[in-house]
């Protein structure tokens, strides 16, 4: 296939950035808001890096969204904090917390910048794990039901695209990464029931999106990795399948048809799962139709029949940290593999810009639904050179590629509405702190020292600027 131009990025396309609040926000403590699990985890599991502070985005929000202003951002994708908003379990609604968000909405609003929210992104309230044990009881989908409400009906007369679970499939594979898990023994069944119970609760946020917010959209947002198949040999396009089904496709087909697919009715008829539905359940969920799907994808994986004698190797990633990285060999199932063709970041993630075209054209072929990019994103070590500049062309080089693959995927004839890489600023790694960096704009801090948390805009924030301002035309260089 040959194209003669560059690819046309409709009018109106949402140009933007992405964050989440743990990772950005840092005022843990101020203005009301109370703990989640996910501070306390920043604050003892490591290589998480403690999120009192983070980006300062609390105290900085007018500095930031100005400085998205500049960028020439019409999109801004963000998380709310549930235990901002409600910080304790008699369900009172927290204005000081209300309060924030509004300003931060407003702000972007009258910048030009459409907000697009998460409702949820890893922060489990401390008092609701408290009373409910977490993902593990029923209790919480009506818990999550009145936060998504109260979120509706305060922000929804600005707020018109809404992301109700941010990764359900990742907080499920990797459980005990996230916190979701609670170090169980018996989580290959529990996180059936567990992941039941968010799908209850992403169901819930769908509905009560469209009951109580005019013109409101909402989707999932999975974290999407595609699989290629490691060679053409048949078995291995069976566990390439496996791979794909049992880290998302379960997750996507549950989203937008609304049941469970017979793949994973047989799966765990097969391995003797109960997921634990009860009546009424499937009846509700088949309410919730999603308006569009937000892709999270920074990389592609490549999936193979597993071997059955295979050794797990802890081996040396790029960045020299030891059992660092290592990839899955689940007899029966698949097995994941390096891709021998890409290129790696420094945590060992495949940059494999065609990915991204490869992701909205698979997807867009099953569902046939409107998407927007919310994250893709060049993760590094940084630091400001001698001259207090940041210089970042391989994250320049990672964005153009990416993006311009998202166009080539428009011109294909996929539906995608926005490009919102992860991040806006430096913030808060998942696992990683500081010391893996993802921004546009540099935070002047690190994971020992807060400095002065001043912002810089790196290199990258000057040419995503030309891209956004020529509305995807302006490359920086010639595009094959
Ligand atoms: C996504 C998460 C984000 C973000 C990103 C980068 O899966 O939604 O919260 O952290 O990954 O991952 P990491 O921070 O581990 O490099």
């Amino acid at each position: 296939m040959k194209y003669s131009q560059n690819p046309k990025f409709p009018d109106g396309f949402l140009w933007g950035a992405s964050s989440a609040a743990w990772q950005v926000e840092g005022g843990t403590d101020a203005g009301g808001r109370t703990p989640a699990i996910i501070d306390l985890n920043s604050q003892t599991k490591k290589p998480y890096a403690d999120n009192s502070v983070a980006s300062d985005h609390y105290h900085h929000y007018k500095e930031d969204v100005a400085l998205m202003k500049e960028c020439g951002f019409t999109s801004y994708r963000f998380s709310l904090s549930w235990s901002r908003i409600i910080p304790a379990a008699d369900r009172k609604v927290n204005p000081k917390g209300i309060e924030f968000y509004n300003n931060l909405i407003n702000e972007l609003v009258a910048a030009g910048i459409t907000p697009i929210v998460t409702l949820y992104h890893y922060d489990m309230p401390v008092w609701v794990d408290e009373k409910y044990g977490g993902w593990y009881d029923r209790g919480i989908i009506d818990e999550f039901d009145y936060y998504c409400r109260v979120c509706f009906e305060h922000f929804g007369d600005r707020v018109k695209y809404w992301l109700s679970i941010n990764e359900q499939n990742m907080q499920i594979i990797y459980g005990d990464w996230l916190g979701v898990s609670k170090g169980s023994k018996n989580w290959f069944e529990e996180k059936w029931q567990v992941n039941h119970i968010m799908n209850m609760c992403h169901a819930k946020a769908v509905v009560a999106c469209h009951e109580m917010v005019e013109d409101g959209k909402i989707g999932p947002v999975p974290g999407y990795v595609p699989i290629y198949p490691e060679t053409c040999k048949p078995e291995d396009q069976i566990g390439a399948l496996n791979a794909e089904e049992l880290t998302q496709k379960i997750w996507n087909d549950f989203y937008y048809y609304r049941e469970y697919s017979t793949f994973v009715q047989s799966y765990w008829k097969e391995n003797k799962i109960d997921p634990k539905i009860l009546p009424g359940d499937m009846e509700f969920m088949k309410e919730a139709k999603i308006d569009f799907i937000a892709v999270n994808c920074y990389r592609s994986d490549v999936g193979k029949w597993p071997d059955p004698t295979f050794k797990q190797e802890i081996g040396l990633n790029k960045s020299g940290i030891k059992g660092d990285f290592t990839y899955p060999n689940f007899p029966g199932e698949y097995a994941l593999a390096r891709n021998p063709f890409v290129e790696v970041t420094d945590w060992d993630w495949h940059i494999d810009p065609v990915c991204m075209r490869y992701s909205l054209r698979y997807m867009w072929n099953l569902y046939h639904l409107p998407m927007v990019i919310t994250e893709a994103g060049y993760g590094a070590h940084e630091d400001v050179d001698e001259n207090g500049e940041i210089h970042d062309p391989e994250r320049i080089e990672y964005l153009r590629e990416y993006a311009y693959n998202v166009g080539l995927a428009i011109q294909d004839g996929v539906e995608v509405f926005g490009f919102n890489p992860w991040s806006f600023t430096d913030l808060l790694s998942t696992g990683n702190g500081m010391a893996k960096r993802y921004g546009l704009v540099f935070v002047n801090r690190t994971d020992d020292d807060l400095r002065d948390l001043r912002r810089i805009k790196k290199e990258s924030f000057y040419w995503y600027s030309r891209l956004i301002k020529s509305n995807g035309t302006d490359w920086g260089k010639e595009m094959k």
